[in-house]
């Protein structure tokens, strides 16, 4: 039952470190570690930063990361430099085997990509973003915070020995597991970004401690990474335990939370987790660079306020995001969200103010619906059916 008091404050902490935003995916890559420190500015010139603790921790330790990968990956990521990648053939055969640098386009189109470039650095990133996921798992284990954040996490293509759509480690299997021996039985995560959260799925498919629920964009197997077909419930030893909500392109607000709303009651109702995990990928945002989902900012953050409303411990990460003057107002919003302040529209200013001209310095920024109309109505429907009836199968 949510608690009647859901607008009380909370004790919140908040995990940032400035090295993350330095690091460079290439020039023509979508994703930009920078974004986080656009959040950092609008969190601070809103006044959030007084209001919570900042976590101040040292990066996590590969013996940290082998809760959620291989040793043998984990020392490719700690070795790999783009000089080695460069020069040393057997070290590109290596990666490659990791998914690591440039591959073949898969359309054939001819042209290297390269989703996960071996780039300047790359370990300490992957310590510092999981660091602090792992620290804002601990601090909730802790029992003197009900709710920590991670905006440099969320990283949840990242597999046990192979890098996936832009993530290395899995920061979020590190942390679910670290709030598993932590004090809590059952957990539930949570993944509102426009991608399937194939990597977290995974880790979990057979732990009937854990509960991933996906929504996601998803278009006849177009759309990366190509899984989470709602039909797709988890392995024998834990099924319905795995739950996948597939949304057309274009869908919005009121589409989106005519499912979120009802699935999400429905498994508290019945998985009755003690904590909760939110990715909130911020690419299901209207006008994102790479994803079709149309949410708002207000449309967004609905769904963190729903979950605070629980009084659950709640951990509150990252993910994708592309246009990121959206990512970086969706991400302070949710933040005042989580404190329970009321933050006014106009962005105040300061240092990275330039970036909301094209909102006109507005936090609730405005998208053209790009919604098609009823065609999505029959199948959303079909979708929610299929979901409760995995729900039902939990119940019994
Ligand atoms: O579609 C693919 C690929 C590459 N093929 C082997 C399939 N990759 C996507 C990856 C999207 C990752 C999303 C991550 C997250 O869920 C969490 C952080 O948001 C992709 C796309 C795209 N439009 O889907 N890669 C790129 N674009 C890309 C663009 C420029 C440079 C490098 C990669
Ligand atoms: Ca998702
Ligand atoms: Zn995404």
């Amino acid at each position: 039952q949510q608690h009647a008091d859901g607008g009380g404050k909370k004790r919140v902490c908040y995990y940032y470190d400035p090295r993350i935003s330095y690091v460079d995916y290439g020039e023509k890559h979508e994703m930009v570690p920078h974004r986080v420190a656009m959040t950092h500015g609008l969190v601070k010139s809103y006044g959030l930063l007084d209001l919570m603790d900042r976590l101040r921790v040292a990066p996590a330790t590969k013996e940290d990361l082998l809760l959620a990968h291989s040793e043998d990956y984990l020392n490719l990521l700690r070795d790999l430099t783009p000089a080695a990648y460069d020069n040393d053939e057997a070290t590109r055969k290596r990666a490659a085997e990791h998914r690591l640098g440039s591959v073949p386009d898969e359309g054939g189109s001819g042209c290297l990509i390269s989703d996960n470039p071996v780039i300047e650095d790359l370990w300490d990133y992957c310590l510092r973003y999981a660091g602090g996921s792992l620290a804002a798992a601990r601090a909730l284990a802790s029992g003197r915070y009900e709710i920590a954040i991670n905006w440099s996490g969320g990283m949840h293509h990242a597999c046990e020995d192979k890098a996936s759509g832009f993530c290395y480690v899995n920061d979020i299997v590190v942390a679910i597991k670290a709030l598993l021996v932590g004090r809590f039985e059952r957990v539930l995560y949570v993944d509102i970004d426009a991608h399937h959260g194939d990597g977290v799925e995974n880790a979990f498919l057979k732990e009937s401690r854990v509960m991933t629920v996906s929504f996601h964009q998803y278009d006849g197997k177009k759309f990366f990474p190509r899984t989470g077909d709602v039909k797709d419930v988890g392995a024998t030893e834990a099924m319905y335990r795995t739950l996948n909500v597939p949304l057309d392109p274009g869908t919005g607000d009121v589409r989106y939370h005519k499912l979120f709303q009802p699935i999400m009651e429905r498994v508290m109702d019945v998985f009755r987790p003690d904590a909760v995990v939110l990715q909130c990928g911020a690419d299901s945002l209207a006008g994102d660079r790479i994803a079709g989902l149309g949410l708002s900012v207000r449309g967004h953050g609905k769904c963190v306020r729903f979950l605070c409303g629980y009084d659950l411990p709640l951990l509150l990460l990252g993910g994708g995001g592309y246009t990121i003057n959206h990512v970086a107002s969706c991400w302070c919003y949710e933040t005042a969200v989580a404190i329970g302040k009321e933050i006014p529209d106009d962005i105040p200013h300061h240092e990275y103010d330039k970036y909301y001209q094209s909102q006109g310095y507005k936090l609730h920024y405005h998208e053209a619906d790009r919604s098609n109309g009823k065609a999505q109505t029959k199948h959303m429907a079909e979708v929610k059916q299929r979901v409760m009836e995995h729900l039902d199968q939990l119940s019994d």
